[in-house]
């Protein structure tokens, strides 16, 4: 049989790559298939080696809010091009891309631009334990913060889906100062206080869960993570990667109203380059050197080309709020549709939905939680995953995911999406 492109390009990659793949969810190892190389993307699609078409609901994992090869930025990044690679030295790109992000999100004075998400958690965990001079961290379990040491313990993503949500190689010195504490479940966050009085520096949480599935906070959850923090004298870090500048203009701070002492950034601020960033009052931040003791650097932070396409990202939001109500009510369309599809075919599906993030789980009940999440049946989402891949929906190859909606994404890609669900809800009612 004639192997697909992606079929003999996986092979090769196996030679020389873990797993074929330079992040573990790419493998497609929780749905059982090839892996499909991706050759270019444009607006809501993208193209595999095969020249196959997908309307693409993991944009790049959430970067991609207006849609890929956006001319606006396509443009500033061939412009930056032109002036140079990389100084390791100051720019006028970073000056304005932190002042714009002060400017548009809620709480925060300073900035300081890293590589990834990973390292701006990395970073501010030490931040708010250099600021407190406390050690211990709590997360929830089922949260996903990056991969550094201290945040592989219970993690989500794919680390769950891949069976190592603590990960080997983390010393067990290390990792006991990282408590766990359940979603949406304020009296497991004042337990761990209790027992570990004036030991615990922050509490870091996704405003909205996004890496057990879309979980949202219930009503209060937030505001109580504030007032305990408040009360026991701990910082609150809103881990934005996903949520910042998605959900809003001022991402979850001004979404839901709460305020945070430590933000971090991802994804959308690079507009599809490798950036990443932390944020937080003055006070704070100058605890961070060169002004304070708090050590943090990066040969490649602050890139002029990475910010050249994070700053022409973050100007078309400011400029154009419509996009949020757009991609809102898309993926409202969306969710509304899935579930009635759900609905006409008897499949036990729940869809839950934040903003423009969504993601199904095959269970009858109600998510709420990281148990219920992982209660949801994960072979029945490898077999969703499989039928919509076939009808042309690029969806991410785990439950533990979300479904990220695009400016781009038309009306008729929602109505051809739900109509690929159907088909394959119904598939999934017959076994
Ligand atoms: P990066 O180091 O991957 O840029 O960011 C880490 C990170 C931090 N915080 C949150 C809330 C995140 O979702 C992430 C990374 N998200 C995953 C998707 N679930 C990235 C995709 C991948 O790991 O390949």
């Amino acid at each position: 049989m004639i192997m697909s492109q992606s079929e003999q390009l996986f092979a090769r990659a196996k030679q020389v790559l873990p797993g074929g793949v330079n992040s573990p969810v790419r493998a497609y190892r929780a749905v059982g298939l090839t892996p499909r190389f991706i050759a270019r993307a444009d607006g809501a699609y993208i193209y595999d080696a095969d020249g196959r078409r997908y309307i693409d609901f993991v944009c790049s994992w959430g970067p991609m809010i207006l849609g890929h090869n956006h001319p606006v930025i396509r443009e500033a990044v061939e412009k930056a091009v032109c002036d140079g690679l990389s100084f390791g030295a100051p720019t006028e790109r970073e000056v304005d891309i932190a002042e714009l992000m002060i400017q548009m999100v809620p709480n925060i004075e300073m900035v300081r631009m890293v590589n990834s998400g990973t390292e701006a958690v990395m970073s501010a965990l030490r931040l708010a334990r250099g600021a407190t001079g406390r050690d211990k961290v709590i997360k929830f379990e089922g949260c996903y913060h990056g991969h550094s040491d201290s945040m592989l313990v219970k993690a989500g993503s794919s680390a769950m889906a891949g069976g190592c949500p603590s990960s080997a190689g983390v010393p067990a010195d290390t990792a006991k100062d990282t408590l766990t504490a359940q979603y949406n479940d304020l009296a497991s966050v004042q337990q761990l206080f209790d027992e570990h009085p004036g030991q615990i520096a922050c509490i870091i949480v996704e405003p909205v869960a996004a890496n057990m599935g879309v979980v949202a906070p219930n009503p209060g959850f937030l505001e109580g993570l504030r007032t305990i923090c408040d009360k026991e004298g701990a910082l609150l870090i809103f881990d934005e990667v996903i949520t910042g500048f998605r959900l809003s203009r001022g991402g979850a701070q001004e979404f839901f109203g709460v305020r945070a002492d430590i933000v971090t950034f991802g994804k959308i601020i690079g507009g599809g380059m490798p950036v990443g960033a932390y944020a937080a009052s003055r006070e704070l931040m100058e605890h961070v050197a060169p002004c304070g003791s708090v050590y943090q650097a990066g040969t490649l932070a602050g890139n002029p080309v990475a910010m050249a396409a994070g700053l022409a990202q973050l100007t078309y939001l400011n400029e154009h709020p419509e996009v949020y109500t757009a991609i809102a009510s898309r993926a409202r369309d969306l969710a509304d549709g899935m579930r009635q599809a759900a609905a006409d075919t008897g499949a036990p599906v729940r869809i839950n939905q934040a903003g423009s993030l969504l993601a199904p789980f095959f269970t009858p009940e109600c998510v709420e939680s990281f148990q219920g999440a992982a209660h949801s049946d994960l072979q029945k989402y490898a077999a969703y995953f499989g039928g919509m891949l076939a009808r042309g929906i690029y969806l991410a190859p785990a439950q533990f995911e979300a479904m990220f909606v695009s400016y781009r994404h038309t009306d008729d890609d929602i109505r051809t999406t739900v109509n690929a669900a159907r088909e394959v809800f119904a598939q999934l009612s017959l076994h």
